[in-house]
């Protein structure tokens, strides 16, 4: 089996079993690559200067959003907007959206997996309009039912807010489903694909959604620079969310009119080396491609599970449909602090994340404060699993002792 390591330096060069990519992934030789000769031989602001260095600049940083564009199938390069991430890309919805369309009486539904970025600007959206914030919540197996999806889908929703990817459970919810049910019932449908994007084809045509938003920095890409795909018919009734340079048309002393798509919601200089790094890591994957990719992450993670499954110490929080799950293993060793198992694991060079994982609501729900996670991408490989079940045996027999249920 062809080992990806080899295209990422900082894998490539160390000996640790990296399996936190849910936080953020490693980034490709081909990335760096690419970010560096931007700088050495386009490097200009883009949009501003009449002299060719800019020009090229510019070339560069519209064309990404036009690949941008035909990676997830929208219709218009003008759809994709550049933010700082999935979070800003959230608020910018959330602010602009979210407090002009609102009125009292209004329903705004989320799910509660949601991590804190697709659910505290709700909380400040319902707060400021009078708009009620329901959840739709998970069942036995985490995920959520139809009859869950149906029942709090109504009439009186305007907005639905749903993650593609559970960033704590891997689940993969019914996102077409949800979309179905909001277009139904007259709300738009937002789809956080911050999770599933470095995992997914996503097809925004195909979906519906009237929303999708994304980080780059989840799929290869640098970090601190985020995508929101939008309509273009909502996006043009939308107001700015940031006010400042290059989002202007005209500017007077007492007002001011704006520019149209998409340099309306992208006010003063951009994150234009995290452009062209998320041009540069989409040629990366898709030339892999995501069959591949698939296929290359399913056989490691089904792999883990029956390792983890194994090990009769350890609570995992997945659900048992294979079909419907993703890269994502949230665990507990019982009695066990996850830090306590984090730390263990990273003096065995073991990298999971441990803690809430940005998902509170969640976490009450599930009737516990924090989990380990390991997270996978096709970079991955069995002995990542090997070590991490080394390392686990080594926390479980270092703190059974002490363990008192
Ligand atoms: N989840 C994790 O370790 P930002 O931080 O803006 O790039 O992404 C926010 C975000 C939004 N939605 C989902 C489903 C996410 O998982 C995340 C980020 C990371 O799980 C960092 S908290």
């Amino acid at each position: 089996m062809y080992n990806f390591k080899k295209d990422f330096p900082l894998l490539n060069n160390s000996n640790i079993a990296y399996l936190d990519s849910s936080a953020t992934t490693q980034k490709p030789q081909a990335v760096l690559d690419a970010i560096s000769e931007f700088y050495k031989t386009k490097n200009a602001n883009v949009h501003r200067g009449a002299y060719s260095l800019s020009m090229q600049a510019t070339k560069a940083y519209e064309d990404a959003r036009t690949k941008i564009s035909k990676f997830i199938n929208a219709k218009h390069p003008e759809e994709i907007v550049f933010s700082k991430n999935a979070t800003e890309s959230l608020n910018l919805i959330a602010y602009s959206y979210g407090l002009n369309n609102l009125k009292p009486g209004d329903e705004i539904v989320i799910s509660i997996m949601e991590h804190h970025s697709n659910l505290v600007p709700w909380q400040k959206v319902a707060r400021a309009t009078g708009a009620t914030l329901k959840y739709m919540y998970i069942n036995e197996n985490f995920e959520i039912s139809s009859e869950e999806i149906e029942s709090k889908i109504t009439p009186k929703t305007k907005i639905v807010g749903i993650t593609h990817v559970s960033n704590v459970l891997g689940t993969i919810n019914n996102v077409e489903k949800i979309i179905k049910t909001a277009h139904k019932n007259g709300a738009i449908a937002i789809v956080d694909a911050a999770q599933s994007i470095p995992h997914i084809k996503i097809d925004v045509s195909s979906l519906d959604c009237d929303f999708l938003i994304f980080s780059g920095h989840k799929m290869l890409s640098p970090l601190g620079i985020g995508v929101l795909y939008g309509k273009k018919q909502i996006l043009n009734n939308m107001p700015p969310f940031l006010m400042g340079g290059d989002m202007i048309e005209y500017v007077h002393e007492q007002e001011t009119t704006f520019a149209p798509l998409p340099n309306k919601f992208e006010a003063g200089t951009q994150n234009i080396e995290g452009v062209i790094g998320l041009s540069a890591a989409i040629d990366y994957m898709e030339n892999i491609g995501y069959l591949k990719i698939a296929e290359v992450e399913s056989e490691v993670v089904n792999y883990a599970i029956n390792q983890l499954s194994n090990l009769d110490y350890l609570k995992l929080y997945i659900t048992p449909n294979r079909v419907n799950h993703s890269s994502v293993i949230s665990f507990n060793i019982n009695g066990v602090h996850p830090h306590d198992v984090a730390s263990i694991l990273d003096s065995e060079n073991i990298c999971v994340r441990s803690g809430n994982h940005c998902a509170q609501p969640l976490m009450r729900y599930l009737g516990i404060n924090s989990t380990c996670r390991a997270s996978f991408a096709f970079y991955n490989t069995k002995e990542d699993v090997d070590k991490l079940i080394l390392g686990l045996d080594k926390a479980y027999n270092m703190f059974k002792k002490y363990i008192h249920f």
